[in-house]
């Protein structure tokens, strides 16, 4: 690890935070940083917002990393991205034609958690107060099954990677929906901005997959067609960037993962009323969760070309 921001390392949340303040620093006429919440242990939820010329009217697209503390390609992989936005003339376009609000790491205390005491641990660090979880003294809620869309809905003979009441599980839901910090954070966020979204992101590891709702089942939405055909373009230039090494799989949760209950994604969809949301699975590279940092730039790269045909897919419809 180094102390300094670059993409050949992973890096603390205090390294990915100065440099999100540098930054900002450096293109005031462009960037703007939102503190949208506070973990449990005093961590800032920090999103960074990057647009021209923003106005309430001027559509937005809605980026989330870090949901799932061990999967370090997510915010290595979105701050980027964040950079690109930023500072590469490629992307003029998009910036022109939507506001961007990234958030690198939506689970500050449980990816902190990662880089001190256990590489593998995937959930937030709250206890909440529910008398299961304080009779096992089990902590950390699965914040990708916390969002309040058909949350809970687990039958009792379900796989847990469904979502789970019990809170030692690696899939905990919680003791309600949005019964946690971060996800209230990101709720109250793209609440307080009605119609302003568009599109919606979430960089997860890993699997090399590009999904769109339904996930809490085996259904789809009435113009799937439209959301894979979309997906089948933006996989189709994710190839292309990765020079042909990352053949991403396209379809809904149900139909090429599992199905899960209060994912953010089904939430953007379902309650934001969001039309074009993607979830994917970053590589692995037959290493899992634990991708060598060798790969950041390269994984980095087809986000980019991801977000790039996102923005120009949805500018040709709107
Ligand atoms: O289980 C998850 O939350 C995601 N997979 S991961 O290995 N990164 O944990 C898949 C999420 C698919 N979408 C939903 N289930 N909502
Ligand atoms: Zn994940």
């Amino acid at each position: 690890m180094s102390s300094f921001m670059d993409w050949t390392h992973y890096h603390r949340i205090e390294v990915i935070y100065a440099w999100m303040d540098r930054l900002a620093a450096e293109h005031r006429n462009i960037v703007k940083l939102h503190k949208i919440g506070r973990t449990v242990e005093g961590r800032d939820i920090l999103l960074i917002k990057i647009g021209v010329n923003t106005s309430p009217k001027k559509p937005g697209i809605f980026i989330e990393g870090g949901i799932h503390a061990r999967e370090w390609i997510s915010p290595a992989s979105v701050t980027y991205l964040i950079n690109e936005l930023v500072l590469n003339p490629n992307l003029r376009d998009a910036i022109e034609n939507f506001d961007f609000f990234v958030l690198p790491i939506l689970n500050p205390d449980g990816y902190a958690y990662t880089h001190t005491t256990d590489r593998m641990w995937r959930k937030n660090r709250a206890q909440d107060s529910a008398l299961l979880t304080t009779l096992t003294n089990c902590r950390g809620v699965d914040l990708n099954r916390n969002f309040g869309y058909k949350w809970g809905k687990v039958g009792l003979l379900e796989n847990p990677q469904h979502g789970t009441s019990l809170p030692c599980l690696e899939t905990y839901m919680g003791d309600s929906a949005f019964s946690e910090r971060e996800t209230q954070a990101v709720r109250n966020f793209i609440l307080a901005h009605p119609r302003k979204f568009i599109g919606y992101v979430a960089f997860h590891s890993f699997g090399t997959k590009l999904m769109y709702p339904w996930s809490y089942a085996n259904v789809k939405t009435h113009d799937w067609k439209e959301l894979h055909n979309l997906a089948v373009h933006l996989a189709e230039g994710m190839f292309e960037a990765s020079r042909g090494e990352d053949r991403y799989e396209v379809g809904t949760a149900g139909t090429i993962q599992y199905t899960a209950t209060g994912g953010s994604d089904d939430w953007a969809r379902g309650v934001a009323d969001i039309k074009y949301v993607y979830l994917v699975e970053l590589p692995g590279k037959g290493q899992g969760f634990l991708l060598p940092r060798q790969w950041i730039q390269h994984v980095g790269n087809t986000n980019v070309e991801l977000i790039r045909r996102l923005s120009t897919a949805i500018a040709n419809k709107l």
